[in-house]
């Protein structure tokens, strides 16, 4: 008795504060690295993230800043870039309890040179993991951003052991989706040197732009979860994964 009202009140606490946010931090092949420091000026920030100013989310799937959020600077003097080799396993951390009703999603872009210097929404993104609907109905089912905010706010993929070496983009995204047909997008970068021996790159049609990828016309993007108790499949938009 006192558990199940001690647990009724925990889940009541939890859906009450799931809310906005972003990457924090991330730990790449062992190693640490503190994300930007979104309400601060960029001023001074040493990071291998790009920059992105508030938990707020992005809600039109054609906004200019779908790639790495607003606005996706670089840092300047402060940008930086973590080296590992293709293979390696990277962890995001979000702010605890980022919303939990919605999709996973992880992509890569090659920046064909310098990241630094290179324009988000210029560049070709490729998908690497992806967790949409686990388990249940799309009404009241278990998502992976659920299942993110169990794992300690994080989501661990490996970078494909094939990809070739060169300076890429890391960009993960929450699409959360808990308010009927207004889409929630959460995006924000990280700046990769791959090192290897690899020679794999995605061909043509697992390539993307940011706007582009995703429209109001996607049947994950512009739903109505709370409609759909006999519906058990959810459509993650987007390519298909591209595994190396
Ligand atoms: C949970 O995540 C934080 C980073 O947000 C990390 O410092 C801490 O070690 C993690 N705790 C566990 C038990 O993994
Ligand atoms: C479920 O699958 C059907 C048939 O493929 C599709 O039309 C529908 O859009 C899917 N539902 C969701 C929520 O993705
Ligand atoms: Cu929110």
């Amino acid at each position: 008795m006192f558990i199940s009202v001690a647990l009724t009140t925990l889940a009541l606490a939890v859906s009450q504060v799931a809310a906005h946010g972003g990457v924090l931090q991330y730990e790449i092949n062992g190693e640490w690295y503190q994300g930007f420091k979104a309400y601060n000026t960029p001023v001074g920030q040493v990071s291998i993230q790009r920059e992105w100013d508030t938990y707020n989310p992005i809600t039109d799937p054609t906004d200019s800043f779908l790639a790495c959020n607003n606005n996706g600077a670089s840092l300047g003097s402060g940008q930086q870039s973590a080296t590992v080799p293709a293979g390696s396993k990277v962890a995001a951390y979000w702010n605890p309890w980022p919303h939990s009703i919605g999709p996973v999603m992880v992509y890569m872009a090659n920046c064909n040179g310098a990241c630094s210097t290179a324009t988000p929404s210029s560049l070709e993104w490729f998908k690497i993991d992806e967790a949409g609907l686990i388990s249940g109905s799309v009404a009241d089912g278990q998502w992976a951003q659920g299942e993110l905010i169990a794992q300690n706010s994080s989501w661990t993929t490996t970078i494909p052991a094939s990809l070739k070496p060169g300076e890429y983009f890391l960009r993960h995204e929450l699409l959360a989706i808990h308010t009927p047909n207004q889409p929630q997008f959460y995006p924000e970068c990280a700046q990769l040197v791959i090192t290897g021996s690899g020679s794999s790159q995605p061909s043509g049609s697992y390539l993307v732009k940011f706007p582009g990828a995703y429209s109001m016309s996607d049947p994950g993007v512009n739903i109505n979860v709370y409609s759909e108790t006999t519906v058990y499949n959810y459509t993650i938009p987007g390519p298909a994964v591209w595994q190396g």
